[in-house]
């Protein structure tokens, strides 16, 4: 599907979503992996392909996982690594940084909060960003605390694990399913869905917490809910909208709407 051949119903749900984001000054937006599906990068949940489908990712991407085989985790990260540098943010990114640029034209908040790792939503101009699980372009040694990490973006790897001048091994600096967030971001996070006049949730199983409460969070407090994924999800029957559709076709028909009408 494309925005040319989307469907009547699905223009009048893009209609009506702007209708009602027109009339909101604080937007937040949940990411997940669905996003960037349309970049070309494997959701989180999609059969592991080639070399590992034989591993389970939440297994892959755990404390324990790594403290078993770091450099068999290490091995599956600078794969992904790889898919991403050669990955470019599609329309559903572009479209979301845009829409923040309009809403803060207008005195506006717009913040997107990402489970994704992947750096797209940078690339595509997005500010107000919030990396729930990290960034896996950034890496610290084992040990070290969130504020020690740094940008290694040396694509092939040169060592697997990597180490640092000192010779300490290496983590991606992302968060592993077992390990507390970054506190700092899960409070900003949680801000931001209770204090939300529309809030979004888009290309996320809904699956994993502490990122999957923010939605019924957000609703919790009184904010619109809208929901963008092909598939159902734990949120769709409490979501206001629902747009079973692919983000990088659905996102741009809001934005076509709220421009059209010279939002
Ligand atoms: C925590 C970074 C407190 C790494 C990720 C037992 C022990 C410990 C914890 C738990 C436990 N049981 C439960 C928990 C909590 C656990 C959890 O939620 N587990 C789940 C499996 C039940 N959570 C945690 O561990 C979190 N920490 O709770 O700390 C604590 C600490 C110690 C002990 C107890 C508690 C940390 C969770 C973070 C894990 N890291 N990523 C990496 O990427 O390598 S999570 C990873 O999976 C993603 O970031 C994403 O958040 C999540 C889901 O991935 P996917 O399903 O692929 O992606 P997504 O959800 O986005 O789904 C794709 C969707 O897109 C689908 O719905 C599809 O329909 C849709 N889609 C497809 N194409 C499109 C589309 N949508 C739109 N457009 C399209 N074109």
């Amino acid at each position: 599907m494309d925005t040319n051949n989307a469907s009547a119903a699905l223009r009048e749900l893009a209609r009506q979503v702007a209708d009602k984001a027109r009339e909101c000054r604080k937007i937040a937006v949940l990411t997940g992996a669905g996003v960037s599906a349309e970049s070309g990068i494997p959701t989180f949940r999609e059969a592991q392909t080639g070399l590992w489908e034989r591993y389970d990712p939440v297994m892959l991407a755990s404390v324990d996982g790594f403290r078993a085989d770091p450099a068999n985790v290490w091995k599956w990260y600078d794969e992904r690594r790889q898919t991403m540098s050669k990955s470019r943010p599609n329309p559903g990114h572009e479209a979301l940084a845009t829409w923040e640029k309009l809403v803060k034209g207008q005195g506006g908040a717009f913040t997107v909060i990402t489970q994704n790792i992947d750096n797209l939503h940078r690339q595509a101009g997005s500010e107000s960003i919030i990396e729930m699980h990290g960034n896996i372009w950034y890496v610290r040694p084992v040990d070290a605390p969130f504020n020690e990490a740094f940008l290694l973006d040396e694509c092939p790897l040169v060592e697997i694990p990597p180490r640092d001048e000192r010779g300490r091994m290496l983590r991606p600096h992302v968060v592993w399913f077992g390990e507390m967030l970054d506190p700092d971001n899960l409070e900003a996070a949680f801000s931001l869905a209770v204090q939300a006049e529309l809030f979004l949730s888009i290309g996320t199983s809904t699956a994993v917490y502490p990122a999957a409460a923010l939605p019924f969070e957000a609703k919790r407090r009184g904010a619109v809910v809208v929901e963008i994924n092909p598939h159902e999800t734990e949120l769709t029957r409490f979501a206001d909208f629902s747009l079973a559709a692919p983000s990088g076709v659905a996102l741009p028909l809001i934005l076509d709407q709220l421009r059209a009408d010279g939002a």
